[in-house]
C-alpha cells in the first residue's frame, strides 16, 4: 500500500463520474464559504492490491461554517470499476440533513446511481423548508429504478436510486443531483445554529453513519485490496466517521 501525491485519477474515470465530480465541486464553490480540511496524510491518495486488481482512491475534502466535512472521493479498481462517493457532514451545531451520493460503474455502464438528502432528526423527517423546496423538483422518469437494501432505511422519500439506461438518463441524474445540492447549500446558508440540539443531532448523524457502514458492497471492494483492518479504519475515520 502506498500513499503519495495524487495522479489525476479523475481524467481516467468514466465521463459521467468526471462530470458529476466537477458539478459537485462547482456547486460547493459557488454557494459555500469553503476552507481546507486536512485529510489524514495516509488517506489522501491510496493504492492497494491484495488480490486481483489495483484499487486507487483519491480524496478531496473541504469544510465550511455549516459543514464539518465535505468529502468527495473518486476510486478506480483496475480498469473495470469506477466509483464516486460524496457525503456532506453537517456541523453538529446545525440541524441539517446528510447529503450523500454514490455512482458505481465500469466498462461504459453505470450500474448504481444514488442521491439523497437524509433526515437525521428524531422524527426522521426532513425540515419542512427542505420538503417544500424538494417537492418543487420534477423527478425525471428513470426507466430502471433499483431497490434499496435493508440498511437503507436512513434514506428519505426524495432518494433516487437507479441504473441509468442511457446517456439522457445519465445527464438527467447529474442535473438532479446538482439541483438537490443547490437546494441543500441554499437551505444550509439560511439555517441558524442551534447548539442546544447538538447531542440529538449527533445521535442522528451516528445512526446514518452506522447504517452506511453496513454496506457490504463497499466493504467488499475495499477489503479485497486493503484487508479488513485497513477497511475498518478507513470506513470509520474517513467514509463514515462520527463523534
Ligand atoms: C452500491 N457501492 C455499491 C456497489 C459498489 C459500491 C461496488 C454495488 C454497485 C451495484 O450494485 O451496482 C462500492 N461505493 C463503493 C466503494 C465506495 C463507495 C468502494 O462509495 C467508496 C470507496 N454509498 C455511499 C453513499 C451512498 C451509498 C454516500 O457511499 C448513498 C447516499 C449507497 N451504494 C449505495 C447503495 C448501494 C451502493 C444504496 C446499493 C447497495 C445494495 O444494492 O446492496
Amino acid at each position: 500500500m502506498v500513499s503519495s501525491v495524487s495522479p489525476d485519477l479523475r481524467e481516467q474515470q468514466h465521463p459521467v463520474i468526471r462530470r458529476l465530480a466537477d458539478r459537485i465541486e462547482s456547486e460547493w464553490h459557488r454557494h459555500l464559504d469553503l476552507s481546507p480540511y486536512q485529510v489524514p496524510d495516509e488517506l489522501g491518495y491510496v493504492e492497494g492490491k491484495l488480490e486481483g486488481e489495483k484499487l486507487r482512491i483519491a480524496n478531496r475534502c473541504y469544510q465550511a461554517p455549516q459543514f464539518r466535512k465535505l468529502h468527495l472521493e473518486l476510486a478506480r479498481v483496475g480498469n473495470s470499476l469506477d466509483i464516486l462517493h460524496c457525503v456532506m457532514f453537517p456541523n453538529p451545531d446545525y440541524a441539517l440533513p446528510m447529503f450523500g451520493t454514490d455512482l458505481v460503474g465500469g466498462r461504459g455502464q453505470i450500474s448504481a446511481a444514488i442521491v439523497d438528502l437524509s433526515p437525521i432528526s428524531p422524527d426522521r423527517q426532513l425540515p419542512s423548508s427542505y420538503q417544500s423546496a424538494l417537492q418543487t423538483l420534477a423527478l425525471p422518469n428513470f426507466s430502471q429504478p433499483r431497490d434499496l437494501p435493508t440498511w437503507g432505511d436512513i434514506f428519505s422519500e426524495f432518494c433516487v436510486f437507479i441504473r441509468p439506461a442511457n446517456a439522457a438518463e445519465e445527464t438527467a441524474f447529474i442535473e438532479h443531483v446538482g439541483m438537490m445540492l443547490r437546494i441543500h447549500c441554499q437551505q444550509a446558508a439560511a439555517t441558524v445554529a442551534t447548539p442546544e440540539q447538538r447531542s440529538e443531532i449527533l445521535l442522528g448523524q451516528r445512526r446514518y453513519c452506522t447504517q452506511q457502514q453496513q454496506n457490504d458492497k463497499t466493504r467488499r471492494v475495499l477489503e479485497k485490496a486493503f484487508g479488513t483492518e485497513w477497511t475498518d479504519h478507513y470506513m470509520s475515520t474517513l467514509l463514515f466517521d462520527f463523534v
